[in-house]
């Protein structure tokens, strides 16, 4: 072979713009295991994998359609561990002459790739992911001039370009969204349906036994493990979502409930991240089941701005903020990450719920990463960084685009104010009236003071207290910081009494 398509781990996509042009005769894809990329964060045992299972299952479908496919196990003896590594050694062996990559997810592993042209001797075409809907020169050229970017009028130009639920130039329905129908409490005794378990074959009999040796002190069990490991069965989930799910998401989108991880959520983002489904392909299907009246309008919208808005707005935000921004910290917060969050061994039910269905799961959904483990590490002030490593280890789903402009940005208002117009800070209230986890709770969600009020109360208020220089003048705090300006002062100094009790004793609540 002269030439050497590299495929990475996220990228298991047969439309992949480095295979565009892969030839049986003169091609050789490589593939890679190696430590360098599964140990550069503490990757949740089952996001490994996942991932592995998944580029084992596309290296035998690339050889099924003709290609030779160099796939080197994390086993392998003569393993280099790194994929610069893997690509001096498969140059060396084979006397290939060129490489060719799809542009990678983090920014990490890009300025890596910025050196291996003069590295390893060889031209490297870096091509374009245009698994994307939007690229990031097109993002680039869309904040150009803004002062504050948000992301509804992004995801109005990605409607309109991409001609997606509208009515001539006008969004069906009247309105391009729909939200203020998506907040609905759970319902007593809400469940989600039943989810898909996929049968494991040998290959993912053998990766699971690799990982539980390689990785026996990562986060996560690897009992019941039920990824999807193909585009197939990626794609009878999908099927099930569109048929069974996506007529409730809308509704029940911010609800949680305990002992329901998925509830009425796609679970599609591991599957799209890492190339098995493709965005716009699951964004037509969608849009489908409104035209044909299948789906209604709230869910359907609702469903469609997370992928074509909010997925492709926090590339674009990552892709044109960094490197500086991994390093932003607008509230200077600095405490190290509670034990509970790789435990889940705390009082807190709502936090014993998140954190356990992420140890058991690779996964919760976007309210209780937002409003329950990120919210909380934003009023108790934990360092960002910290916040950051975990969110982007302990998640199946989780690359540094998209895991940091989510954490970073909309959940610890670290970037201050570039993801979000405002911190989404909550007290006790939100979490009781959007779950029901408060009702098992030793803590009560009506307290903010005293040995059983809930942590999160008065940390809320400490929170907009200790920030009052950097967030009193957010117009959309003013009706907060008014009303703790008008409580009595004896109630605000039992207040931040209380805080810093809880404060000092985050690995004992
Ligand atoms: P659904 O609720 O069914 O949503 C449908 C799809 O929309 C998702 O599959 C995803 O592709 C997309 N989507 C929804 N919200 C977002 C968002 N805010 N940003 C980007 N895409 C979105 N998502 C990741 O894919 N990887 C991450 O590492 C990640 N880290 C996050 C960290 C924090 C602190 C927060 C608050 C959110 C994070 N998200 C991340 C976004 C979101 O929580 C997940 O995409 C979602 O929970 C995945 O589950 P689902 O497929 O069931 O999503
Ligand atoms: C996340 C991950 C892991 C755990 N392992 C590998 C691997 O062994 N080989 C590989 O090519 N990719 C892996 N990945 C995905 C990469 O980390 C991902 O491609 C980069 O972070 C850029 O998005
Ligand atoms: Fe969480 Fe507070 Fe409710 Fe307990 S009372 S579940 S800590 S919000």
């Amino acid at each position: 072979p002269s030439r050497i398509h590299l495929v990475l781990g996220d990228q298991l996509s047969h439309s992949l713009s480095a295979l565009a042009d892969a030839d049986p005769e003169t091609s050789l894809v490589l593939m890679a295991e190696v430590m360098g990329e599964a140990t550069y964060v503490k990757h949740h045992k089952k996001k490994i994998a996942f991932l592995f299972s998944a580029m084992r299952h596309f290296a035998e479908e690339l050889r099924e359609k003709g290609l030779t496919v160099h796939y080197v196990t994390l086993e392998d003896p003569d393993n280099a561990q790194s994929l610069k590594g893997e690509l001096v050694r498969a140059l060396a062996e084979t006397g290939a002459t060129s490489v060719v990559v799809t542009q990678c997810g983090e920014w990490r592993l890009a300025e890596d790739m910025r050196g291996w042209e003069s590295d390893l001797g060889v031209p490297v075409e870096i091509r374009e992911d245009d698994r994307f809907l939007c690229s990031i020169e097109d993002f680039r050229e869309w904040r150009k001039g803004r002062k504050q970017l948000r992301m509804e009028y992004f995801y109005r130009d990605m409607r309109r370009r991409h001609r997606v639920l509208l009515e001539g130039d006008e969004p069906v329905g009247g309105k391009w969204n729909f939200d203020a129908e998506n907040r609905k409490p759970p319902a007593e005794g809400l469940k989600g349906p039943k989810r898909i378990s996929h049968p494991k074959d040998a290959i993912t009999k053998s990766v699971l036994a690799l990982v539980e040796e390689h990785f026996a002190g990562h986060m996560g069990s690897l009992d019941s493990f039920h990824f999807a490991v193909t585009a197939d069965q990626a794609e009878m989930e999908l099927q099930q979502f569109l048929d069974e799910i996506l007529p409730y998401f809308g509704d029940y989108q911010d609800a949680m409930v305990k002992g329901e991880p998925y509830l009425y959520h796609s679970l599609v983002s591991s599957y799209i991240n890492a190339g098995l489904l493709m965005p716009i392909d699951v964004i037509r299907r969608a849009e489908a089941a409104w035209f044909e009246g299948r789906a209604p309008l709230n869910a359907v919208e609702g469903f469609i701005r997370q992928i074509l808005g909010w997925r492709e707005y926090v590339r674009g935000i990552y892709w044109t903020e960094m490197p500086d921004y991994a390093g932003l910290n607008h509230l200077s917060a600095s405490r190290p990450l509670p034990q509970m969050y790789w435990t889940a061994k705390t009082d807190m039910a709502c936090m014993k719920g998140a954190v356990g269905d992420t140890i058991e799961h690779a996964y919760s959904h976007h309210i209780q990463r937002l409003m329950v483990t990120g919210n909380f590490a934003m009023l108790a002030g934990i360092d960002p960084a910290e916040v950051c490593e975990w969110y982007l280890a302990v998640y199946s789903d989780a690359y540094e685009w998209v895991e940091l402009p989510n954490t970073l940005g909309m959940a610890l208002y670290g970037d201050g104010g570039i993801m979000a117009s405002k911190p989404y800070a909550a007290s006790g209230k939100y979490i009781d009236r959007m779950s029901n986890f408060c009702g098992g709770c030793r803590y009560d969600p009506k307290l903010t003071t005293g040995p059983k009020a809930c942590p999160f109360n008065a940390l809320y208020w400490d929170f907009l207290d200790r920030n009052t220089e950097k967030l009193a003048r957010n117009p959309r705090l003013s009706n907060m910081y008014a009303t703790w300006r008008r409580m009595d002062p004896f109630k605000q100094d039992a207040i931040r009494k209380h805080a810093a009790q809880v404060l000092e004793t985050l690995d004992a609540i």
